[in-house]
């Protein structure tokens, strides 16, 4: 049996530039400016990692009730980024792909490093999908660990080898690799690598495409 785990932020909803917003008007606060390049290391990183490596780039220190405070105004601000999400958000082809996979009896899930993962697939009422939902609720070890992605096989029942994964961020192509599943990346080798196949969105590879990946 084959199974299909997804990401979350910038492979079923262009959420990735919330996140991106929410970060950089944190590392104002420190002085710093977070950069679209340097925010690429953030994508698929826990949010107090994510805090670690802008305290490290800007030079800042604080005490851990400051980075508390941080973490909290960091998803109170994500938050109100995210409250308008509907439907009508999910990114162009998502929705299609997911119908196919669904009628291929393809198993689905999600491996995301968001704590908020379940909020937003509720947002876009696309939660019926998914088989198996792990997100940064049940793993102790964030992206490139492979955690998040075993944990979403095993919960469908499916070895790791037969598992498509679906990924925009480095350290989650990279848990996906050191998962042993084959690793499809949303977005261009020129910002990626170490992935089996690179595809710009799912609008210009529907499951035709992809079907080699997922033959028995
Ligand atoms: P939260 P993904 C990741 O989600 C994001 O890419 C990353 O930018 C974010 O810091 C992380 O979730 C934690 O998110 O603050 O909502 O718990 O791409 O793995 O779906
Ligand atoms: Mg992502």
């Amino acid at each position: 049996m084959k199974a299909a785990l997804f990401d979350l932020d910038g492979v079923i909803v262009d959420t990735a530039k919330y996140h991106y917003e929410a970060w950089a008007s944190i590392a104002q606060t420190l002085g710093y400016t977070l950069s679209a390049e340097k925010n690429e290391a953030l994508k698929g990183v826990s949010r107090d990692q994510s805090l670690m490596r802008i305290l490290d780039w800007s030079g800042a220190t604080v005490n851990e009730e400051t980075f508390q405070s941080l973490l909290k105004k960091k998803n109170r601000h994500y938050l109100s980024l995210v409250a308008s999400l509907g439907p009508k958000d999910a990114l162009p082809g998502v929705l299609s792909f997911l119908e196919t996979l669904q009628y291929k009896t393809i198993s689905i899930g999600l491996g995301s490093a968001s704590k908020n993962a379940r909020l937003i697939l509720e947002r876009l009422k696309i939660m019926s999908f998914f088989d198996a939902i792990v997100d940064g609720n049940d793993v102790k070890q964030g992206k490139p660990h492979p955690e998040v992605f075993l944990k979403g096989a095993k919960a469908l029942g499916v070895s790791p080898h037969n598992c498509v994964v679906f990924e925009d961020s480095q350290a989650g192509i990279d848990a996906a690799v050191s998962a042993k599943m084959t690793a499809i990346a949303i977005g261009s080798p020129e910002v990626l690598s170490n992935a089996t196949k690179y595809i710009p969105s799912f609008t210009s590879h529907p499951y035709a495409k992809l079907a080699e990946y997922f033959q028995e």
